[in-house]
């Protein structure tokens, strides 16, 4: 146990106030927590909220992760994982295909989560049609498909808004949005790192919709890149806003950035605390966001189970097959078992929860 005249030595007093009280912190609360030269001061933080939030039960979903196109047009900076069309490893998985890797896979998973690139033309009914079919055959597992970048890439060629092409998909089986394709808010940052995407206030306002729609959604940040601490801070304001405004945020994953076949060249690339600390100034600055996720494919293994004590609570799942961590480098596995990650989450003092996509737990 830290005492207090220890945290008042590092400045942060007033914010372990604050977060025994339960207050929200402010920007500048967040400067000082990433200032902090002592780790191990904000992962006890981070914790206490950790422990207020979820106890001791750190959760886990049977997942398996489609990957439906590599090929994109918006050309991000960072992304080692896109094709142009017609180039050597694009791909396109048909409504088939999918199917085939969920029949073959080796659970069934009670999560879904389908995303790919920005495709030049696929027609919104290619997707109607492929999770209408998913949903037919996999009744059980929660659709939780398309970033809000493919959302709105869907509706530019569709010809009509984000809120009509989250209401067809809907009808078709979706159940959830991934959090993908935040990025960074900030926008001179974001058009450095990816002028062509989807904006910040467009990547908002789809989630809103599909909060208004009663489609919950998770929410990212890629770090580590050319960012600043005043960006990721703007970041985990704005999602708190809109989170205050719309609710139906489910889940925070922070996303550090991995360098390799990337065009993006940085001088600065995160070390092991730095992630750490971002996990844990998330989980303090987000105190309206009920979970954060240590995404094991993106930290290694390891690092995720370190995570769990810097304000952590979801380990998310056996995923399967992952291509965009991995194609930039992720040293982590393709795919755990179950009891792999119910041994790993013990092996780190938690107890292990079974949950769905939507944070219900599993007796
Ligand atoms: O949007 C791309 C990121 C995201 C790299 O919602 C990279 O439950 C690191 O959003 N280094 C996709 N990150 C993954 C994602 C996700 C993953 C797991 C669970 C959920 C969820 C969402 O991956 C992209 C981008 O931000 N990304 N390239 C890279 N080189
Ligand atoms: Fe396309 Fe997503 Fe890669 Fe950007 S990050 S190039 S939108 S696949």
């Amino acid at each position: 146990m830290i005492s207090k005249d220890y945290f008042k030595s590092l400045g942060l007093a007033e914010i372990l106030d604050k977060v025994t009280a339960a207050e929200r912190l402010s920007l500048e609360d967040g400067r000082k927590l990433f200032e902090c030269p002592d780790i191990t001061a904000v992962g006890a933080l981070a914790s206490m909220v950790r422990h207020r939030l979820h106890g001791n039960r750190t959760f886990y979903v049977l997942n398996r992760h489609i990957n439906y196109t590599n090929i994109c047009i918006n050309g991000c900076k960072f992304c080692a994982y896109a094709r142009e069309r017609g180039e050597e490893g694009s791909f396109i998985l048909d409504r088939e295909q999918m199917l085939e890797k969920l029949r073959n896979g080796p659970l069934t998973p009670r999560e879904v989560h389908i995303v790919g690139g920005c495709h030049p033309d696929l027609p919104l009914s290619f997707f109607e049609d492929a999770l209408g079919a998913i949903h037919n055959e996999f009744p059980d597992a929660v659709i939780k498909a398309f970033t809000a970048v493919e959302i709105a890439h869907f509706a530019k060629i569709e010809g009509i808004s984000t809120l009509e092409t989250l209401k067809r998909l809907k009808n078709s089986g979706l159940a959830m949005l991934p959090g993908g394709g935040a990025e960074i808010f900030a926008e001179e940052t974001r058009e450095k790192i990816c002028p062509r995407k989807l904006d910040s206030k467009g990547w908002l306002r789809v989630h809103e919709e599909a909060h208004s729609l009663e489609l919950s959604t998770n929410c990212t940040m890629l770090f580590g890149h050319i960012e600043s601490i005043a960006d990721r801070l703007d970041h985990l304001d704005r999602l708190r806003k809109q989170q205050d405004a719309s609710g139906g945020f489910n889940c925070f994953i922070p996303l550090p950035f991995l360098t390799e076949n990337s065009k993006l060249t940085i001088n600065d690339p995160l070390t092991g605390i730095d992630e750490l600390k971002a996990i844990a100034v998330s989980r303090l600055m987000l105190d309206n966001i009920p979970h954060i996720k240590a995404y094991w494919v993106m930290l290694s293994v390891k690092q995720a189970q370190t995570a769990l004590h810097f304000g952590a609570d979801d380990f998310d799942g056996t995923v399967v097959e992952e291509k965009i961590g991995h194609m930039a480098g992720a040293k982590s596995e393709q795919a755990l078992t179950r009891g792999e990650l119910e041994e790993m989450i013990k092996g780190c003092g938690f107890k292990p929860v079974e949950r769905d996509a939507r944070f219900n737990e599993i007796s």
